[in-house]
């Protein structure tokens, strides 16, 4: 039998059609950051987010080596402990899956059905590309970089490594690193030992894990996770456009005490003070506001300073609870005036939907 009996493209359920058991495995694998975990500045690597297309490759730290060859004029293939022996830099990252939203969006796009949770921020340790791309004297005529990594799939039909492409310009800019360690230790077999790449304010499918090889091309990169996954389209046979950094985003943290099931908040009448985070691929978060009428009315948030330009900051806004229910948001504006909406525009691959968060909310009796 072949494979490309599998490629049937991603489906959208049908009206009112539930989670099914193909979206339940992808979820029971691939798990979320529990809100309650945004108390942390840096998230425990346990409670950060996970998304794996295929399989976590088991890879022998002994036996990997790093190759990065095509377009330059001094190929290279480094062990783990010549990587770990040049100049390392640590950078605090929020990273986020770009399908972050997609089980919000109707009709529901059928894959990994992330509510709001599919996020986390590291400590990541690593070599800048950019000083491993002077080291291998890149081409004048290269124009993309092409990441591999040692996981292997099927994907509508095509059999491959999980790849991504960067242009050159983006693979030079903004910090991307070459991490060996997540808050100070190796890296989790699932957040991509022994190396992964980070690419900050890029939605998580650039950040390629349990990297093996960096090849330099001279044309733009057409393989599957670029050219075909992770596109903005609103029909099957569209182009579309790439998915590249975060959209703004302000999570709260779930105030008071859950219901097991619905995870309905409980709180005693009084003041509290609501907490979130926040954050933006394209520019710095301006501002918050936090709702708690579901987005009739808003109230100014107080924004934290920014620790660095990569990793989500803090919010905080007090609010004086009486006896009700309530349906908590929050929305963040960035600097480029890209605004959170209340409801983000559907596309077909579920992506980027920065769609503001719904917390019910019940302040009980005094
Ligand atoms: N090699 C490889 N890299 C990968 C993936 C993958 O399946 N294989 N998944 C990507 C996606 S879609 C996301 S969202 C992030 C998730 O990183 P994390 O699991 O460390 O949070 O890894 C990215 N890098
Ligand atoms: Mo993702």
């Amino acid at each position: 039998m072949a494979i490309d009996s599998y490629s049937s493209p991603a489906r959208v359920a049908e009206a009112g059609e539930g989670i099914g058991a193909d979206e339940l495995q992808l979820a029971a694998r691939n798990h979320g950051l529990p809100l309650e975990a945004l108390r942390y500045d840096v998230t425990p690597p346990g409670l950060h987010y996970v998304l794996v297309h295929y399989d976590i490759p088991l890879v022998d730290p002994h036996e990997w080596r790093l190759h990065i060859d095509g377009c330059l004029e001094q190929p290279v293939t480094m062990d783990l402990d010549e990587l770990r022996a040049l100049p390392e830099r640590t950078v605090r990252v929020t990273m986020e899956c770009a399908g972050n939203g997609r089980a919000r969006y109707e009709p529901r796009p059928v894959s990994q059905p992330w509510l709001v949770e599919a996020v986390g921020t590291a400590d990541w340790t690593g070599v800048p590309l950019a000083d491993l791309l002077h080291l291998v004297r890149v081409r004048p005529e290269a124009v993309d970089v092409v990441f591999t990594g040692a996981d292997h799939g099927v994907e509508r039909g095509v059999e491959q490594d999980y790849q991504r492409a960067l242009s050159l310009d983006d693979a030079l800019a903004g910090d991307v690193l070459v991490a060996y360690a997540m808050n100070g230790h190796p890296l989790p077999p699932q957040h991509g030992f022994p190396v992964r790449l980070v690419v900050p304010g890029w939605y998580g499918m650039a950040h390629v894990k349990w990297l093996t090889s960096i090849e330099l091309l001279d044309h733009e990169f057409d393989g599957f996770q670029n050219a075909v996954a992770y596109r903005m389209r609103t029909s099957p046979d569209e182009p579309g456009t790439p998915v590249s950094r975060i959209e703004p985003r302000a999570l709260l943290e779930p105030p008071g005490f859950p219901d097991f099931m619905s995870r309905t908040r409980f709180l005693h009448p009084g003041p509290v003070t609501l907490r979130g985070r926040c954050w933006s691929g394209w520019a710095p978060v301006a501002s918050v506001d936090v709702s708690t009428d579901g987005g009739t009315t808003w109230l100014p948030a107080h924004l934290e300073p920014e620790v660095n330009r990569w990793a989500w900051r803090g919010f905080s806004r007090t609010w004086d609870a009486v006896p009700g229910s309530y349906a908590l948001t929050a929305r963040a504006v960035d600097s480029d005036g890209r605004a959170q909406p209340l409801d983000a525009a559907w596309n077909r691959g579920g992506f980027a939907n920065n769609s503001a968060q719904r917390l019910t909310v019940v302040v009980l009796d005094a």
